[in-house]
């Protein structure tokens, strides 16, 4: 299954994230989080008619009250927004972002057939290396503990510590590679540098926000048969040239690796380690410098596409409509649907409000590989069916702006107007009280 995180009401434009070029680039560009939300509706929509079970995460709350209150902020709620904008823009911006909405980044899963106990784990990420980000993890847990109950076939640990050597930015840097989904697989963990080796190669103008020591701990924690674990590192300039994350430069499915040349910092024993963990089968496809330099792999998001299998057992790649701006990258992907002797479909979806802020349609979703016995004990009314998008369609309608700028986010009927959308938004997903306000 994938799980998309449904965009909030607060998205916008702040420039939060250092090495994430969109979002330095937009900063205070003005944003429409309606179209947003909508766009990413409509993706969800897309994948569910394509046959992936779809299901959606609601948005965390924002302006987050409780960590502006943390932040010494008093009064009542409205006082506690109009102070934080008098003091801090930028900081009730970060307390405002809807940074949620990249639900890759809201946990590292792995499924039961990988697990030594035989169930699904889930280890929220602490994005500890923005602050903006690091104020999800807590909400994160919930909702998952909320959709994946019971305890016979979920296991929920909790994020890791929130210190430097941990930082961990979930699935966004792990791929389940597989024959069959529902046999063991094969987990490929990829960080950016490692803590407590600090000769070993990293990057230098930009943060790297995965350690090798929280993917060991993930890998640890989750059970898993360190025979079919791989660790490798991201190339470090591709880091540095605006791949923040491994899912910007890299996708895997099933038996499918599609990577960039520049996608690892030691691409002949990463492949190597694959193959010797895989066995028979695993197709490689790399993409060379020369078909597309890694600048413009980062500026189409071509890697951030979503590869997924068909019901005939073909697979498609979901790839951001800007992907069909670039001659080169275009002519290339119509040459691999042609030529692949797996990957038969491309499907281009419009999420550039997501974009934007450096989000594509990778980062829009988790995938939880579940068999069908745990499908049935997925709690609430998540999964999305044509009902459910049209009720969601008339949601967004009913309570987003289509239009937020900076001095908005200081503006106490936002807040109204989100608490009244996420309190019917949780009476449709039948999720119960999620958020501090409603308790
Ligand atoms: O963490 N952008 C997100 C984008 C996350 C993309 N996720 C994956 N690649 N899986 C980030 O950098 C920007 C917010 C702002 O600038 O307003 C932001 O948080």
């Amino acid at each position: 299954m994938s799980f998309d995180g449904i965009v909030g009401l607060t998205h916008n434009y702040s420039g939060l994230s250092l090495g994430n070029l969109a979002s330095q680039r937009n900063v205070h560009a003005v944003s429409n989080p309606r179209a947003a939300a909508q766009q990413g509706l409509r993706k969800m929509k897309l994948l569910h008619d394509l046959g992936v079970r779809q299901g959606v995460l609601p948005p965390h709350e924002r302006p987050a009250i409780d960590i502006l209150r943390k932040l010494g902020f008093t009064g009542r709620d409205d006082q506690v927004v109009r102070k934080a904008q008098d003091a801090s823009p930028a900081l009730l911006a970060a307390c405002s972002s809807a940074s949620s909405m990249w639900a890759a980044n809201a946990a590292t899963v792995c499924p039961s057939p990988d697990s030594r106990d035989g169930r699904v784990h889930f280890t929220p990420a602490n994005l500890r290396s923005n602050f903006h980000r690091q104020i999800e993890a807590p909400m994160t847990a919930r909702v998952l503990r909320a959709i994946f109950e019971d305890p016979d076939r979920f296991v929920h640990h909790a994020p890791l510590p929130l210190a430097k050597p941990f930082g961990d930015e979930g699935a966004a840097n792990h791929t389940r590679l597989c024959v069959d989904y529902g046999e063991p697989g094969v987990q490929l963990f990829v960080y950016g540098k490692q803590a407590f080796d600090r000769r070993a190669p990293a990057p230098t103008r930009y943060p790297a926000r995965q350690t090798l020591e929280a993917s060991q701990a993930v890998g640890r924690l989750h059970e898993l048969d360190e025979k079919r674990t791989v660790f490798a590192q991201q190339e470090p300039s591709a880091i540095d040239a605006g791949a923040f994350h491994n899912d910007v430069i890299a996708v895997g499915n099933q038996n499918v690796l599609f990577f960039h040349a520049n996608a690892f910092h030691d691409p002949m024993g990463t492949k190597r380690k694959l193959r010797e963990a895989f066995g028979e089968g695993l197709h490689l496809v790399e993409v060379a410098s020369n078909d597309i330099p890694i600048e413009e792999a980062i500026s189409s998001y071509l890697f951030n596409s979503q590869l997924i299998t068909l019901p005939t057992g073909k697979m498609a790649l979901v790839v951001p409509t800007e992907c069909r701006e670039s001659t080169r990258v275009w002519g290339y992907l119509k040459r691999l649907a042609e030529e692949d002797p797996l990957i038969g479909q491309l499907e281009a979806v419009d999420v550039r409000q997501s974009m934007a802020n450096g989000g594509g349609p990778a980062c829009l979703r988790l995938r939880v590989v579940l068999t069908e016995k745990e499908i049935e004990h997925v709690s609430g009314s998540v999964m999305l069916d044509d009902d459910l998008f049209q009720r969601l369609q008339v949601w967004v309608d009913e309570h987003y702006r289509d239009r937020l700028t900076e001095a908005d986010l200081g503006d106490p009927h936002l807040l109204d107007e989100s608490r009244k959308a996420l309190d019917e938004l949780t009476q449709m997903l039948k999720l119960g009280s999620l958020y501090r306000f409603q308790r």
